[in-house]
């Protein structure tokens, strides 16, 4: 708990500048305060107002909440938009030849695409999508590089109504599967290559692996970008087809479909504690206005702005923070295909620079790892164009919270810690940036209209300095509305009877400190976060059961300098426990199928074999005590409760 201790101590205070603070969209405490006050006097007129200003409707609401049905709650339900008409069409007269899109790949060439020349691509593959039969409604899964491309396929199927569900491209053949069932898919769109550090990624050839495999029969066509030219990708005529053959000759219009506000914009599965990955199930209408509120609060979002998030459409900061929040806003935003130490670790520095970024958006880890790789790199680009940064995924340890403020942002950019997670769709706990003093490591007060707390087991409120759950106590518009086929886990995991079903639980614990501000300690379910994605404790374990070496296997995590988590696994063969040469081969097969099962960010880090694991009586597996092994800890808890004692002895000398 080292590191919890050293941002308890951290108190310095870093308010905006005044000349920040002049030109914010929130200017000042005052301005932070009044809108509180507004969002506490009249909560559903607040929000009502801010979707009258924000959104565009095709069709007005005249109802904003109804949480008749709670938790399953509804938000502008009468209200019609199209997702798509608001981040393209509605810039068109005012912007459209303003660039929507800096896109840079990852060998370094850009491109440069308008909102004019953005629309027109949407438009083409959205009628593309409509040849295949692709209507209302329809799940589609887009397996993709983080390229322009990407963005055109989610804002195609949103344009016609259909659900988009973002698989990330890092993720194996039987991750893929598994979603592809669970949202019984039609359409998988892909590439038949994609590029990471300078290396190939065979999109293609996972996808033809899931697509095969029991489970994916409701694959009708696989829809491919030709983003390399000789690629040894297979391509069966029968199901599969080019992306260029597809838009050739498409219209460039394509009549945007008016859904409800609470129409399913998309599905992105997210790690719970317990079995398989969760579809998370946003809303259109709220979703948006979550997007745009938090575009122009915690981005301070100004015309000029170039805006650059980091985080890949496969995960939820690409959703709202690349895909759909500022191209709803109007922004210039730079997406870059390619990884932040390619072809050095200067990378990001140097396209700061190149594109004169305003807005820097990105995680904990990868500041982490460029401070190891280079420290002063930074010192060797321009980075004036900077004025705001931000973090997302994790808590941010302050000392690179302060290398991030002094080196990266010369001392003169305020930076927004977000928290937030898959499920809130957009940024809950932040600073505007022009109104709330920072304080390194945390994420400070919650944005106005988000009302978050912390509170014990009994749901009572806790003192500042005490630990306990964060919950956040009234719905919000861009909330998750369901999991996807499981609305009983979707109440149970989210609204628990605990507490009386009035909370959502975040599933992290926090604290507030004598200032009110928030500090996230982690997780307190078994959800690991591993360089700031999400991984399930079960999930890696599911997956080394199922090897037909292994009998047993607990995963804990472990701190980690630059991941922040890493994966530990404590595996029990069913054969005698593995020593000396023959235990590093099996590990490292079993670290290989892990790669094989989930994808290689779940890969366990370490792997320790034992002739059992540490149980309750009652059978229970104590991963508290494996977590202390992990670390390389002595155990001073408490172990009465331990039927085999012994092991941990064996367990503790069990490094590989
Ligand atoms: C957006 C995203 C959500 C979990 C969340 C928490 C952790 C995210 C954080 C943070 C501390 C921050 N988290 N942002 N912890 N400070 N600024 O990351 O979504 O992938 O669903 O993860 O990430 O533990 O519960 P998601």
């Amino acid at each position: 708990m080292s590191s919890i201790d050293s941002v308890l101590k951290e108190n310095r205070l870093f308010p905006p500048s005044d000349d920040f603070r002049v030109k914010a969209n929130v200017s000042g405490m005052e301005g932070y305060n009044a809108l509180c006050e507004q969002a506490n006097g009249d909560y559903e007129g607040f929000w009502a107002n801010l979707g009258r200003e924000l959104v565009s409707w095709n069709k007005p609401f005249t109802k904003v909440l109804n949480d008749s049905n709670a938790p399953f709650f509804k938000w502008f339900e009468d209200g019609k938009l199209n997702i798509s008409y608001n981040c393209i069409d509605r810039h068109l007269d005012a912007r459209g030849d303003k660039t929507a899109i800096i896109f840079e790949a990852d060998d370094g060439k850009s491109e440069h695409v308008s909102y004019r020349q953005l629309h027109a691509r949407v438009c083409q593959f959205a009628n593309g999508l409509k040849l295949l039969g692709v209507t209302k409604g329809d799940r589609v899964v887009v397996y993709m590089p983080h390229t322009v491309e990407a963005v055109v396929a989610m804002q195609a199927c949103a344009r016609i109504g259909a659900i988009h569900s973002v698989v990330f491209g890092g993720f194996s053949a039987g991750a893929l599967r598994d979603r592809i069932q669970d949202a019984q898919a039609k359409i998988v769109i892909t590439a038949n290559e994609g590029f990471r550090g300078g290396k190939p990624v065979p999109l293609k050839a996972t996808v033809d692996e899931a697509v095969a495999m029991e489970g994916s029969e409701s694959i009708e066509k696989v829809i491919v970008l030709r983003r390399l030219e000789n690629s040894s990708a297979a391509f069966n005529d029968a199901r599969d087809v080019w992306w260029h053959e597809l838009v050739e000759g498409q219209p460039t219009q394509c009549e945007p479909e008016w859904v409800d506000a609470e129409h399913p914009l998309f599905i992105l599965y997210t790690s719970g504690s317990t079995g398989k990955p969760k579809g998370i199930q946003h809303s259109t209408g709220g979703y948006l206005l979550g997007a745009l509120t938090t575009m122009k609060w915690v981005f301070d979002y100004r015309e000029g702005d170039i805006y650059w998030c980091t985080a890949d459409v496969g995960w939820i900061t690409g959703h709202s923070y690349v895909a759909y929040g500022p191209l709803a806003i109007g922004a210039t935003q730079v997406v870059f295909e390619g990884v932040p130490t390619f072809p050095d670790a200067g990378r990001f520095w140097q396209m700061i620079e190149k594109h004169k970024v305003t807005t820097f958006y990105t995680a904990p880890t990868a500041i982490r790892s460029l401070i190891k790789l280079g420290g002063d790199l930074p010192k060797q680009y321009d980075l004036s164009s900077l004025r705001l940064l931000g973090t997302v995924g994790e808590p941010i340890n302050p000392e690179a919270w302060i290398w991030y403020h002094e080196v990266v942002g010369g001392g003169r950019c305020p930076i927004v810690d977000t928290w937030w997670q898959t499920e809130t769709g957009a940024n809950m706990i932040a600073p505007l940036p022009g109104a709330v003093a920072t304080k390194p490591g945390s994420c400070t007060l919650p944005i106005p209209g988000i009302i978050a707390d912390i509170v014990d087991e009994a749901g009572a409120p806790v003192e500042p300095g005490k630990g306990g759950f964060l919950v956040v106590r009234k719905p919000w518009p861009s909330m998750v509305r369901t999991i996807w086929n499981d609305p009983e886990r979707f109440k149970k995991t989210y609204f628990p009877e605990d507490f009386n079903g009035q909370l959502y639980l975040a599933g992290d614990s926090a604290h507030f400190d004598e200032n009110g501000y928030i500090w996230i300690m982690g997780r307190v379910d078994d959800v690991l976060n591993v360089s700031g994605h999400r991984l399930g404790t079960m999930e890696i374990e599911s997956a080394l059961v199922a090897n037909p070496l292994v009998a047993e296997a607990a995963v804990v995590g472990k701190p980690h300098e630059i991941k922040g988590e890493s994966v530990c696994a404590f595996v029990v063969l069913k054969g005698a426990r593995p020593e000396g040469d023959d235990a590093k081969r099996i590990a490292k097969e079993l670290r290989e199928w892990v790669a094989h099962e989930i994808g290689k960010i779940a890969m366990p880090d370490e792997i320790r074999f034992g002739d059992n694991l540490p149980k309750t009586r009652s059978g229970k597996i104590m991963r508290r005590l494996l977590r202390d092994i992990a670390k390389g800890q002595e155990i001073t808890q408490d172990t009465s409760t331990l039927e085999n004692p012994a092991i941990l002895e064996q367990l503790a000398k069990s490094a590989i």
